[in-house]
């Protein structure tokens, strides 16, 4: 398709074609910058202060997916733990429960947001104890093979959320 109509061109105004030309090279490499990771914007990340008796927490944050590509999120590894999941909770008789998401999907133009009492990020078994403005390097794997270095600062449960998640990892 693309080469008839450029035919079509020639033979109309080769100052037309050349101009056509040029387009069809600057939005090949617009394609190609909006494959990069460029795509994926991460906000907040933050990673709750565990209570010392704990050695689980949960990441929360905003991914944005500012590109015409699906991603899918399939992974998440750190140092500070070797058993990290995506969690979900969910509401069933007034009783919080975590269900893991295997894949999480994130349409073109979309944004997904972890937050407590939602979806989450489930760090087990901390291997040091985390401390207060702590930065924990989290790498987020994508089905495309990118791979996304996340900076989780760590932070204290915001008061109002006091009576989210506490005792719910004893389901692990
Ligand atoms: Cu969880």
């Amino acid at each position: 398709m693309r080469i008839r109509c450029l035919l079509n061109l020639f033979s109309i105004n080769p100052i037309k074609t050349f101009a056509t030309l040029l387009l069809i090279i600057f939005s090949q490499l617009a394609y190609a910058i909006t494959e990069s990771t460029n795509d994926i914007e991460i906000q907040a990340p933050w990673i709750r202060l565990p209570p010392p008796v704990s050695n689980n927490s949960a990441g929360y944050f905003v991914l944005q997916n500012k590109s015409e590509n699906t991603y899918i999120l399939t992974g998440i590894s750190s140092s500070i733990s070797d058993d990290i999941s995506i969690h979900e909770t969910q509401i069933k008789d007034d009783k919080y429960s975590m269900m893991p998401v295997k894949e999480l999907t994130i349409k073109p133009n979309s944004e997904v947001i972890f937050q407590p009492k939602g979806l989450h990020l489930m760090f087990m078994g901390i291997k040091q104890p985390l401390t207060l403005g702590q930065e924990v390097e989290v790498i987020l794997h994508f089905a495309n093979k990118e791979e996304i270095a996340v900076y989780f600062v760590v932070s204290k449960m915001p008061t109002t959320e006091n009576d989210d998640q506490h005792d719910h990892h004893n389901h692990h």
